[in-house]
């Protein structure tokens, strides 16, 4: 065995893992492109862009690369999520906007990633409607921020890389 592959120890061989690829796929749902235009005093006037770019940032302070993304198509959600699968990312944060409280496909897309994963809200979907209490996304992630607006986004990149270094 080459000495990259694993080491002996007291006579077994201890395999090291795998390294977790750093990549991050960070997927926005639908109309969560409208961030800052519309409807502040429910999320604010930060926008996804300002978003997008924090989260660049951040994920360079912690060497991760970041692939971000917003779509409005259910589809075209779960494609992204494909997309991180053939990628082989080590992780996917979501927020899936109304489809986390409504599709099966996106729940279905998700739990055939390998990977972590960690669900992020914006507004504490808990305080508002009823129809905002149930996730599809939460049974397949590993964590969920909500209510902390741009705050979650990085909390979930500095949590994802405390995920890669636990695993590593
Ligand atoms: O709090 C979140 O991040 C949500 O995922 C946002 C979704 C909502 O359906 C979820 O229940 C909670 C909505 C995103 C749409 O954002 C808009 C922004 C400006 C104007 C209209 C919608």
């Amino acid at each position: 065995m080459p000495a990259s592959a694993g080491s002996v120890v007291q006579g077994m061989t201890v395999r090291r893992r795998d390294a977790v690829n750093r990549t991050v796929f960070i997927l926005n749902g639908p109309n969560l492109n409208l961030l800052g235009q519309r409807e502040p005093e429910t999320y604010g006037r930060t926008t996804l862009a300002d978003i997008e770019a924090a989260c660049r940032e951040k994920a360079a302070a912690l060497g991760l690369a970041v692939d971000f993304r917003q779509k409005n198509g259910e589809g075209e959600l779960v494609s992204d999520i494909h997309d991180a699968i053939s990628a082989r990312a080590g992780g996917i944060i979501i927020n899936a906007g109304a489809y986390t409280h409504t599709s099966i496909a996106v729940h279905d897309a998700l739990r055939a990633f390998p990977g972590r994963i960690i669900e992020v809200h914006l507004s504490n979907t808990f305080a508002r409607e009823s129809f905002r209490h149930h996730s599809h996304i939460s049974p397949v992630a590993d964590g969920i921020i909500a209510g902390l607006g741009m705050q979650g986004y990085l909390l979930a990149l500095q949590a994802m890389a405390s995920l890669f270094e636990e695993a590593a």
